[in-house]
């Protein structure tokens, strides 16, 4: 498989985050993607860094001022106090309903919890450069794969689709999967579908493109009412506007086996089959694992086979996007047996 890798992605490194009320070390780490590319290179898959900028894209599908805020941010946070290299930086306080998201304050803390949906998404140095290289792979894949390739793989982090119009959230900063379904539709591709397997809706990839009808979103995840992200995935959110009835929630209690979730990805599959896409965009995360830490599915390791082989016989054209998955050692072998159960499957010529 094409897999695109930026060794920037380690830059990307913050030391903690909040877990039930205390510090805890972050689950989202470099060593995550570490496992991934050991586990492609011993299978003999290549890895390459793309040649393609997202920018123009990127400002198709997020805000102009949360990107140069979130490009600017460890620079501002520096600028406050040249100690604040060794710390953290986390919102505290948010403008939900009845106060103001129009005027950016001057106080950066303010800022942050403007540009946020949680205290979950810690920055680091170099967390934009590790977002935009992972931007660029969602690119350079898509460009592939409106080239002729039957598919590529993003293996990046930080992951992407809780990340919205303008804020982070969910360990994301920028929507990977969405600059690669919006670079194929500009590559001419004139429907496209994407789907979200991570455990977690995918709250930001939903809100991006919830008016258009070009776009098809399909989530499988945690149902809302008890997993994270809380506020957003339910079965009754269809889009609005001309994207009225292309956008599908398929929402599965948190302890769901294998028989449970694979009955809704055949649903999924009906659906992405209707749409008569002319490519497929997956966000892939591995959360859905049994040994995950922070979620509660029960796929094991030759379920992401059956996954890819059953994503193969749509007969679409893939770009493959990683997003979440915590088991970090087991992340390799569970990413290599999606995308090896999707070549060995055959499908589109
Ligand atoms: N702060 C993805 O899988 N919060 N994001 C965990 C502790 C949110 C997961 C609780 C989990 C987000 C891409
Ligand atoms: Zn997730």
């Amino acid at each position: 498989m094409i897999t695109f890798f930026n060794p920037l992605h380690h830059g990307h490194a913050p030391a903690h985050e909040f877990f039930r009320g205390e510090r805890v070390p972050c689950f989202e780490t470099p060593a995550r993607l570490d496992y991934v590319a050991a586990a492609l290179q011993a299978r003999g898959h290549r890895l390459q860094q793309g040649t393609q900028d997202s920018a123009a894209v990127l400002a198709q599908v997020h805000a102009p001022r949360y990107l140069e805020f979130l490009q600017t941010s460890w620079a501002q946070w520096l600028a406050l106090d040249a100690a604040n290299g060794q710390r953290q930086p986390f919102p505290s306080v948010w403008p939900i309903r009845t106060l103001r998201a129009d005027r950016e304050p001057d106080n950066f803390i303010a800022r942050l919890g403007l540009y946020s949906m949680d205290n979950g998404s810690p920055l680091a140095a170099g967390t934009w450069a590790a977002a935009k290289a992972g931007a660029d792979a969602a690119a350079s894949a898509a460009a592939h794969v409106a080239a002729g390739a039957r598919a590529a793989f993003c293996c990046t982090r930080p992951p992407g689709h809780h990340a919205g119009p303008d804020f982070m959230g969910g360990y994301c900063f920028l929507n990977n999967a969405a600059v690669a379904a919006q670079w194929l539709r500009q590559q001419g591709a004139a429907r496209v579908a994407l789907l979200d397997v991570d455990y977690h809706h995918g709250n930001g990839t939903q809100s991006i493109f919830y008016q258009r009808a070009d776009v098809l979103f399909v989530s499988l995840h945690g149902d809302p009412r008890t997993e994270y992200p809380f506020y957003l995935g339910h079965a009754d959110e269809t889009g609005s506007a001309a994207g009225l009835g292309y956008n599908l929630n398929l929402p599965l209690p948190a302890g769901s086996d294998a028989a449970c979730w694979f009955a809704a990805l055949e649903q999924a599959c009906t659906r992405i089959a209707a749409h008569q896409a002319q490519a497929l965009v997956v966000s892939l995360g591995l959360d859905t694992f049994v040994g995950d830490p922070i979620s509660r599915f029960q796929l094991t390791q030759t379920d992401f086979s059956r996954l890819g082989q059953r994503l193969a016989r749509l007969g679409l054209p893939v770009v493959f996007v990683l997003e979440g998955g915590y088991a970090a050692a087991e992340l390799g072998s569970n990413a290599v047996n999606v995308l090896e159960g999707f070549e060995n499957q055959g499908g589109r010529a």
